[in-house]
């Protein structure tokens, strides 16, 4: 359904048991992850503890792509190691940022390069380019920001590496770089590797969305989310459900923002909607045009029921009550 992720983790607690049952989840759907070492204001937050867990736990190697420019937990700048910059926070709730190159004579140098180098040496496993140019002798501080950005995308797409920011949710600092870590390393949605789509090939500006949960809401009823995967879903047209071969209409198309919902006209490709007023559609199936190729994407694994039941209303006129 996603076609990647962002971990969050405490670097007070390192890797948490949930977060290695969702992290073993999203290996098995084979979905690119960056990840977020929080709380590093806190003291007794620890990055070096983070990692060794990450690298323990999750058996993946931990890539930093930033650190704090010292080892306190004041966290009053970091700095970016593919494009040596220093991001300085000039107040306590990282409103203020203030950018500026990293070079020879700037007083972070020497710590970013230790950190760099640490990346560079790290990335030459996974990509042959940057372990040419490392190897041949180029200096850490030299060697390209794109080539170091090719090769975190390359190693964490192969599921190798995950790429780690510092920061901390609570005062703004480092999430601004981790959302740019999102457009720059997760791959967009037409570079998707997720399972879901590996069977298919769809046709470019065919509709083909998947509901992948229904949910019935106390005042709007039936609430179907789902992810268009390829062309438009209008507000109001009429789709096929592939799975039951049965035409339903979109009684409302809807953007959700956590429990917001607005109305919307339509929605493209790559994005996540949700329909009201759809009675048949279930978790997993897939949506496509009145008219289109009758593809059905991979849906949703659903565990087996542990039991069944039926509760029914004694009396007809409780019916809509219980409803
Ligand atoms: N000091 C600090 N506290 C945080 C930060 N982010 C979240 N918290 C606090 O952590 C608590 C929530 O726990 P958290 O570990 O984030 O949620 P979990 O995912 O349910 O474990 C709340 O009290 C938050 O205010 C942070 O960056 N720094
Ligand atoms: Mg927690």
């Amino acid at each position: 359904m996603c076609d990647g992720a962002v971990a969050v983790f405490d670097a007070m607690q390192g890797v948490e048991t949930q977060s290695e049952t969702v992290w073993m989840q999203a290996n098995k759907f084979n979905i690119p992850r960056i990840g977020f070492i929080n709380k590093l204001d806190r003291t007794g937050s620890d990055i070096e503890t983070t990692i060794e867990s990450v690298k323990r736990r999750l058996k993946v190697e931990p890539l930093l792509i930033n650190v704090p420019c010292d080892d306190t937990n004041q966290l009053n700048g970091l700095i970016d190691l593919p494009s040596m910059m220093h991001f300085e926070y000039k107040d306590e709730m990282g409103q203020y940022v203030d950018m500026e190159p990293i070079d020879q004579s700037h007083k972070l140098f020497d710590r970013a390069i230790h950190f760099r180098e640490k990346l560079v040496e790290q990335l030459s496993n996974f990509d042959d380019e940057l372990a040419d140019s490392y190897l041949s002798g180029t200096e850490p501080f030299q060697i390209h920001e794109e080539l170091i950005n090719h090769a975190i995308k390359k190693s964490i797409t192969g599921q190798h590496a995950v790429a780690l920011f510092c920061g901390s949710a609570l005062k703004n600092k480092g999430v601004q770089p981790l959302l740019d870590g999102v457009i720059k390393y997760l791959p967009s949605p037409s570079a998707s590797t997720s399972k879901v789509l590996a069977d298919f090939k769809i046709k470019p500006k065919e509709l083909c969305a998947l509901a992948f949960k229904v949910v019935n809401d106390k005042e709007k009823g039936l609430i179907t989310f789902f992810r268009v995967y390829s062309g438009v879903l209008q507000n109001r047209q009429k789709i096929m459900n592939a799975n039951l071969g049965q035409v339903e209409r979109v009684l409302s198309l809807m953007r959700v923002r956590a429990n917001e919902m607005q109305v919307l006209e339509e929605i493209k490709e790559g994005d996540i909607g949700a329909i009201i007023g759809c009675k048949h559609i279930r978790s997993g199936d897939t949506l496509i045009n009145e008219t289109g190729d009758a593809i059905k994407l991979s849906g949703v694994d659903m565990p087996p029921p542990v039991f069944f039941c039926s509760i029914e209303a004694d009396m007809s006129r409780d019916k809509q009550e219980l409803e």
